[in-house]
């Protein structure tokens, strides 16, 4: 079965104006839509063929296929991505999200700031990640290009892409205006199900 692209969670011009239709016209239809398309053909009548994604992802890692894990990483990376955003969102997380995130950082603001800053300081593209590690920790993590957690054995619980494409149309070369609005559209509803997962 063909990798496919997810619908969107929410429709296209719902989380403006911290993010465009135009924005997600370009970041999901063209950018998330090739990675798919190039996946699809980089595993067609190969040993990846068949293989879920993240059977893809932890193969192409495994085997430093690169074409077919960038492809595979980012597609994953995007619909995650996807699914951290939502409208009428954002804000401090309540119930269990906060209670994770207190334990952690010890508050929500401890925690945001060092989410932000692992954004903000990434050097080049990437994501900013929060993930639950091996031993049960909660943590911020940053990977370069493609690169997931799912590669280092963490779960992953929100993430933040740090690529230029994903705020160039709103934002300009404004990484941190961009940060600072996807604080605005987090959905924690999200979170609270890769925790409790
Ligand atoms: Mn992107």
């Amino acid at each position: 079965m063909a990798h496919e692209l997810p619908a969107l969670p929410w429709p296209k011009d719902a989380l403006a104006p911290n993010m465009s239709s135009e924005t997600l016209d370009y970041h999901y239809d063209k950018h998330h839509r090739a990675y798919v398309t190039k996946l699809n053909a980089a595993v067609a009548g190969s040993a990846y063929e068949g293989l879920d994604l993240i059977e893809t992802i932890k193969k192409a890692h495994a085997e430093g296929n690169k074409g077919v894990f960038n492809n595979a990483a980012q597609h994953f990376n995007h619909s995650f991505f996807w699914n951290c955003l939502a409208p009428n969102a954002g804000g401090p997380p309540t119930g269990a999200v906060a209670e994770a995130i207190n334990k952690a950082y010890g508050n929500f603001d401890a925690f945001k700031l060092a989410f932000t800053t692992e954004a903000l300081n990434h050097f080049g593209s990437g994501w900013a990640w929060f993930v639950r590690d091996d031993s049960g920790i909660l943590k911020v993590v940053g990977t370069h290009d493609a690169d997931c957690p799912l590669t280092r054995g963490q779960t992953p619980l929100l993430t933040c892409d740090v690529w230029e494409h994903a705020y160039y149309i709103d934002y300009r070369n404004q990484r941190p205006a961009f940060v600072e609005a996807f604080w605005k559209l987090v959905n924690w509803d999200f979170v609270a199900k890769n925790i409790a997962g």
